[in-house]
């Protein structure tokens, strides 16, 4: 998580950006979601080729009507487009919403404290596309994976470094059943895994 800090008597900036998508998604809607010092909110996709667009823009962002846009048309998002939330603050008098401009506020649930969420929904195919244009983006992704995962950055990633929810995918790649994944290991899978999607 990120830290969120927003300053006494000013206004901030906070980009987030969210996670590539590996597939292509339908997106339906979205919700913005910011306490009483929320100013504007923007989302903004940025396609593969670096292009990015608006999706959604509040320059009035007001606490009491938060609502879910949801897409007349709903959009394709193509795989490895990544969603990007701007919110702007205002912890000064001007805002006329602010419980208290003297003090300086951080993330939590009640309306005093701050939150800077952008929540969006979006449909997935139900068998995820298997078209040649993915095959790229998964190897990347789990390359990123592999290198996120080795922590103490000695090449190989050991039980360990390896959280509960990739343990079964690991165990897969690990050939040799060591307890051990490593770089030689992981270009086998991702060499087996291409021959048998041929
Ligand atoms: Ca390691
Ligand atoms: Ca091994």
């Amino acid at each position: 998580m990120w830290n969120l800090w927003v300053a006494t008597s000013v206004g901030c900036e906070l980009p987030l950006l969210i996670v590539k998508s590996p597939t292509a998604v339908t997106l339906i809607g979205m919700n913005p979601h910011m306490h009483l010092r929320g100013k504007a909110f923007r989302y903004n996709v940025r396609l593969p080729n670096g292009d990015i667009e608006t999706l959604l823009d509040i320059p009035a962002y007001d606490f009491n009507w938060q609502t879910q846009y949801r897409l007349a048309t709903p959009l394709r998002i193509p795989a490895g487009a990544q969603i990007q939330c701007i919110a702007h603050f205002d912890n000064s008098e001007a805002n006329l919403n602010n419980p208290d401009p003297t003090t300086n506020v951080r993330w939590g649930d009640q309306t005093w404290e701050e939150m800077m969420i952008g929540y969006f929904d979006v449909a997935v195919p139900k068998r995820a596309a298997t078209t040649d244009n993915t095959k790229p983006s998964a190897e990347v992704g789990l390359r990123q994976t592999f290198t996120q995962l080795d922590r103490n950055k000695n090449g190989v990633v050991e039980s360990k470094e390896v959280p509960e929810k990739y343990a079964a995918r690991i165990k897969v790649m690990d050939s040799n059943g060591d307890g051990k994944l490593t770089a030689s290991e992981l270009n086998a899978y991702i060499r087996r895994v291409k021959l048998r999607n041929r």
